[in-house]
């Protein structure tokens, strides 16, 4: 088994080796891929020393598995080409999510969805992720119908430069700046580009990969996504609305028993989910589940995550294994 790491010096690149490690993922050999400037470079995994390839040259080794981070430009250009010698790509990048042709995989929700064919499989949108593993088994049980989220996202999902920002704000040091503002003590509606509609691509990203993942064109769905000067993972005040009622104590115990998921929800004992909880884990954890009595069928509940682990580099390597376990890996 050849697997290729392409973005490894990145942010999610450093997430995906560690989850590699932890979860003692086979592999005979391993290919560290970054951008021209990193080429040549030591990096150790393992306690071995690797030296970091360029993606021309990981290319032509033809690995059998390659999971990217490294920018929807690169996927784009890249992925046809690692499928094309035989590589399965797991990409982490917007580029492949939305095309008809790719799998757009959470595997506990449709890892099913996954064929021998499949050569080029797109992990969703980490505030997408940590939101649709919590829903769908309510969805089965009870039917969405609408869901309004605002997120509460960590300036890692941005990448290193904007934690580097965030703290130097926090320490009134001048440096660099990644965002169109002020980050440290602020809050920015504004994550990725804003579209003609008045929405952001992160917040269309909820709203057509939510879609796709759980298979069903009906369910509407509205976000606001909002950059915070925190770490540690995402935060989402999710509203849903179902077809059918529901019983809030099964609600609770549907969550508590899927998988991948923890309920935390003992408000009066301050038991909530919370970012600096959630770091370095890859479940997802739910609470503040309440009914929402301004309309029928209507839930609230918070949701955060390790946006770097379950919403990045955990679901992209529970792919790969997902693949291994069912031999789609040849
Ligand atoms: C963000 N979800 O948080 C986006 C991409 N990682 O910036």
């Amino acid at each position: 088994m050849k697997l290729a790491v392409v973005g490894a010096t990145g942010l999610v690149g450093q997430e995906i080796l560690k989850v590699l490690e932890e979860r003692n993922f086979p592999f005979d050999e391993l290919y560290l891929v970054a951008s021209a400037k990193s080429v040549g470079q030591a990096m150790k995994f393992k306690g071995k020393e690797y030296k970091i390839k360029s993606i021309e040259e990981t290319c032509k080794l033809a690995p059998d598995v390659a999971i990217f981070s490294a920018g929807g430009g690169t996927s784009l250009e890249w992925a046809p080409k690692f499928a094309e010698v035989g590589t399965i790509v797991i990409d982490n990048s917007s580029a492949w999510r939305m095309d008809p042709t790719k799998k757009l995989i959470v595997p506990e929700i449709n890892g099913h969805e996954i064929t021998i064919d499949d050569r080029i499989i797109a992990n969703p949108n980490c505030s997408t992720i940590q939101m649709v593993l919590a829903l769908a088994p309510l969805h089965v049980k009870y039917k969405l119908k609408r869901i309004v989220v605002s997120t509460y996202q960590s300036v890692t999902g941005t990448g290193k430069d904007a934690v580097q920002q965030m703290m130097n704000e926090r320490q009134g040091i001048d440096g660099p700046k990644v965002y169109p503002h002020p980050i440290d003590m602020n809050a920015l509606p504004h994550i990725d580009s804003f579209l003609d509609n008045g929405y952001t691509k992160e917040e269309m990203k909820m709203v057509n990969e939510t879609r796709k993942i759980l298979g069903d064109q009906s369910i509407g769905v509205t976000s606001t996504t909002v950059r915070i000067p925190s770490i540690g993972g995402h935060s989402e005040a999710v509203n849903v609305q179902f077809d059918n009622d529901f019983n809030i104590s099964e609600v609770r115990s549907i969550l508590a028993t899927t998988p991948g998921v923890i309920v935390q929800d003992d408000p009066k004992n301050n038991v909530y989910p919370m970012p600096i909880n959630s770091k370095g884990r890859d479940e997802v954890f739910v609470g503040r589940i309440r009914r929402d009595e301004s309309q029928p069928n209507t839930l609230n509940m918070w949701i955060v995550a390790d946006n770097l682990r379950k919403g990045a580099a955990t679901n992209a390597v529970q792919i790969a294994e997902f693949m291994m376990e069912r031999s789609l890996v040849v």
